[in-house]
């Protein structure tokens, strides 16, 4: 018996499976029909628990349960290339090169192997799955949930020089039979699904750039495979991703936007021994490494080849042995001086891009949006593996040893005067940040829940905004001109900075490690700047600011974005404002204006009266925010970078309307 077919013994003995059928008999299948048609029942009345939601980002969660099916078959080792077709009718094709999904008959369920993937919610590990299941939350039921939730899915296998052909409808129900429809050279699977507008009311049209994005980080995770998407609806498209350096031509590509400091990118790769259930089996671990000139630290996790934005102990392993083999080799090769000079993990962060990815066979996801990876044993074979193979990388390329050293020390040096730096501010206000800066005009609730945070570009806007506000819950900080890149300087100028200073204190919950978001003053902290390019400058240079220093706030849905209006029409005795040319085009239809009539166009928020910016964006009722989100940490670190990092180039592409941070949020 082949090897290939040894680990599937459990599963489909077809032989053996006929027989125990035929003595059974038929009745006893009824009864498991029932229970398989519940599970999809189950799933199509509460698909949140398995998809998260319904609308855009579960529709494409459709997608990933199937491509991480495929990529399961090709980390087994079987499959080298995965296409993914955006189809004219709205359905989604994923095929693989792999072999082909089994064609035998299952015994429990007394069906084939292909109708019991698609029908039993938890098919998966009957399977034989890959070592590692990449399907993050759902274990493998991965196609029964896609095949719930659509209206038509279609399989086809090819084996064995035979295609093989088996459809559902209407959420699973199976028609026919899996049967043979023709020959064929070809090896693997083909899985189409068009998704039940009833389930997806939202939309069901899939976005090019979501499914893309994500087959170009799974392409980046798992070198080597090569993944193709092709979009042929209206306007066709195509992209081919395929890295056989993996995860680090993923850190090239980050750091193509900033400076590297060594030619390399450190890859370090190995494997560590868990016992799950008395079964032996790898924690594989994959590391890249490169430092920039930078001074913060970009470090992207993932398991199972999901993301981690919240870290865990894969963070945590990684983290020790870096801090640990730096100070060694510091010491070993008399970088340090004495005791006083050691590193904190701070100072060997500073510039360094990083991409972790381990792969567990029992991956734990824990915390609110389980974006945290909790399986114990993960840190200390991180640990062990990357310490290991950083010293060996260290003591075999001094040249790049030295370029990294040295920044290191200097991160070291200028941590110690930003500290100093620190102390200062707080001996010079007293304790800590209490007192509030003397521009803040601010609210008198004490409540952080309703307390709002104006700030608010040039002093004369800030001046209206004081007289307009609701005194009770709304507070106004005036900027003057433009606060400091904070992207591009070190750490000790930021804290220098007067702007910068008020606004920290104002916030009330400090910065950078020592920021506490249960300290904020105010739950919704609105950035109120002019509708033109200087306007949109600032607002980047804040949401920069808030994202290096506060990145919890954004987290927590704090930071918004105010919506001046463009255009102010009066008509019969009434004022209308538009906050865009569509607004202003369809109010002159709806009112039927003549041409030449006037219309008011805002320059600047200092051209309305404390009246009118009341009205039209601070009043809570009538006003449209816009809520900022970081939708995917990666785009977002390569924008900020982009738009505010040390390379003149990319920031010539200017993004006027930051489009990647900030959703619409009606309130
Ligand atoms: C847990 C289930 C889903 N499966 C197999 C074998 C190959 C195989 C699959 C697949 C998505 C779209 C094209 C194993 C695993 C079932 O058991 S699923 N290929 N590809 C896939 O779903 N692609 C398999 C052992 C021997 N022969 C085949």
């Amino acid at each position: 018996m082949s090897e290939e077919n040894k680990k599937h013994v459990h599963v489909v003995d077809e032989e053996l499976e006929k027989a125990k059928q035929e003595i059974k008999g038929r009745e006893s299948y009824t009864a498991e029909d029932i229970e398989v048609l519940e599970g999809l029942v189950a799933v199509r009345e509460r698909p949140g628990m398995y998809i998260g939601t319904t609308g855009i980002p579960g529709l494409h969660h459709l997608v990933w349960e199937i491509v991480d099916n495929a990529v399961d078959e090709a980390l087994a080792g079987f499959c080298d290339t995965i296409t993914v077709s955006l189809n004219k009718d709205g359905s989604v094709s994923v095929t693989d090169n792999g072999r082909g999904m089994p064609l035998g008959t299952v015994a429990k369920t007394g069906k084939s192997a292909i109708e019991t993937i698609f029908t039993v919610l938890h098919a998966g590990g009957k399977f034989g799955k890959g070592a590692y299941q990449v399907a993050g939350g759902l274990h493998g039921v991965g196609a029964s949930v896609v095949n719930a939730l659509s209206e038509k899915v279609e399989v086809n296998v090819y084996k064995d020089g035979n295609e093989y052909y088996l459809s559902f409808v209407d959420g699973g129900k199976v028609e026919g039979q899996l049967q043979q429809i023709g020959t064929t050279n070809k090896r693997g699977t083909k899985v189409t699904f068009k998704p039940d507008p009833k389930i997806f009311q939202e939309s069901v049209t899939f976005d090019f750039k979501t499914v893309s994005n994500r087959l170009r980080q799974m392409a980046y995770l798992n070198r080597g495979i090569r993944i193709i998407i092709e979009d042929l609806r209206e306007e066709p498209k195509h992209e081919e991703y395929h890295y056989e350096g993996g995860i680090a031509e993923y850190v090239a590509h980050i750091n193509k936007t900033k400076t590297p400091i060594t030619e390399d990118v450190i890859f370090i790769e190995g494997k560590g021994d868990v016992e799950i259930g008395g079964n032996k089996s790898h924690i594989l671990v994959e590391v890249a490494i490169q430092y920039t000139t930078e001074y913060k630290e970009t470090i992207f996790s993932f398991a199972n080849n999901i993301q981690t934005g919240d870290g865990g102990t894969h963070e945590q392993g990684f983290r020790l042995a870096v801090g640990r083999i730096f100070n060694n080799y510091a010491r070993d090769y008399k970088f340090h001086k004495n005791e006083e000079d050691k590193f904190i993990y701070e100072d060997v962060a500073e510039g360094m891009t990083a991409i972790i990815s381990i792969k567990h066979p029992a991956p734990q996801f824990e915390g609110q949006t389980k974006g945290k990876l909790g399986n114990t044993d993960v840190r200390s074979v991180v640990s062990q593996v990357v310490g290991d193979k950083l010293e060996e990388y260290l003591v075999e390329n001094p040249a790049e040893a030295k370029l990294i050293l040295e920044k290191i020390m200097l991160s070291s040096k200028a941590r110690r005067a930003a500290t100093l730096a620190r102390e200062g501010i707080r001996r010079k206000d007293g304790i800590e940040f209490t007192t509030l800066p003397g521009k803040l005009a601010d609210c008198s609730s004490r409540n952080p829940e309703e307390a709002e945070l104006f700030i608010v570009e040039g002093n004369s806007a800030g001046g209206s905004a004081k007289n307009g506000r609701n005194r009770h819950t709304q507070a106004i900080l005036p900027l003057r001109g433009k606060i400091l890149n904070v992207q591009k300087a070190q750490e000790k100028r930021i804290y220098e900075n007067a702007e910068v200073g008020n606004m920290i204190q104002a916030i009330g919950a400090g910065i950078a490690e020592e920021f506490d978001i249960a300290k904020a003053r105010y739950h919704k902290i609105i950035i109120m700047t002019d509708a033109d390019v200087d306007g949109s400058h600032i607002r980047v240079l804040l949401l920069t600011f808030f994202n290096r220093f506060m990145r919890q706030l954004i987290q927590n849905g704090y930071i918004y974005i105010a919506q001046p209006p463009l255009y102010k029409v009066e008509y019969r005795g009434k004022k209308y404002y538009c906050y865009n040319d569509e607004q202003l085009e369809s109010l002159k239809v709806d009112l039927e204006l003549r041409p030449g009539h006037p219309v008011q166009r805002y320059k600047g928020l200092g051209e309305m009266d404390a009246q009118q910016l009341w009205e039209t964006t601070m009043d809570p009722e009538h006003r449209k925010l816009y809520q900022v989100h970081i939708e995917d940490g990666i785009a977002a670190d390569t924008i900020f970078e982009e738009l505010m990092g040390e390379k003149v180039e990319p920031r010539k592409d200017f993004i006027n309307e930051n489009a990647l941070f900030v959703k619409n949020l009606d309130i």
